[in-house]
């Protein structure tokens, strides 16, 4: 059976100056700001970096994430770890069934219920401890095939 997680969604990176580290990407590799917003309840500023669109009719980006809170978990990450890769996302069409998943296989989701990601997804998050050292996050776009609106 081919997997309900369709795409590599993002990478998300922690930064401590967003607006720094997006010239870097921009000036580096020729990276543009696709999407930039404030969520408050992840405690983050974020720019998405498009770099591809994929199969499913998604999209990949790199997320740069620079903490607005010293509680918040980018935060908290960075202090421990400084800047550099902090997690990654699969796309789905299906964030609770995919989650309820794995799940069932062990893994602990940290949500009970998806919380709002970028560019009005849905998304959960599966403990670094129980998937090899990784933070996973699991990503539905805007809508289910994957287009997300920005
Ligand atoms: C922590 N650990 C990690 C990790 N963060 N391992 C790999 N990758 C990471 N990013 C390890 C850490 O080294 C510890 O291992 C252990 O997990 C417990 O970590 P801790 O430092 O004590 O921190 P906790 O337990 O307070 O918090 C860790 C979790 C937290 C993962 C539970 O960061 C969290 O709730 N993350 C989900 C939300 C999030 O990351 N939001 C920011 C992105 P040892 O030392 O015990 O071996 S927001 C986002 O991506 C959005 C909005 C989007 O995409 O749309
Ligand atoms: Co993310």
């Amino acid at each position: 059976m081919p997997s309900p997680l369709t795409r590599i969604d993002h990478i998300g990176i922690a930064c401590h100056d967003l607006d720094e580290t997006v010239e870097f990407y921009r000036a580096t590799y020729g990276f543009e700001v696709f999407h930039t917003e404030v969520n408050e309840e992840q405690g983050v500023r974020e720019a998405m970096l498009k770099i591809n669109d994929t199969g499913d009719g998604g999209a990949s980006y790199l997320q740069l994430l620079e903490p607005i809170r010293e509680d918040s978990a980018i935060a908290k990450w960075m202090a421990k770890n400084g800047e550099g890769v902090h997690h990654v996302a699969f796309g789905t069409a299906d964030v609770v069934g995919v989650t309820a998943d794995i799940v069932g296989k062990g893994v602990r989701s940290l949500y009970e219920v998806p919380r709002r990601g970028s560019m009005g997804s849905t998304i959960n998050f599966l403990h670094p401890k129980d998937a090899h050292g990784v933070l996973v996050e699991l990503v539905q776009a805007t809508d289910s095939d994957g287009h997300a609106e920005h």
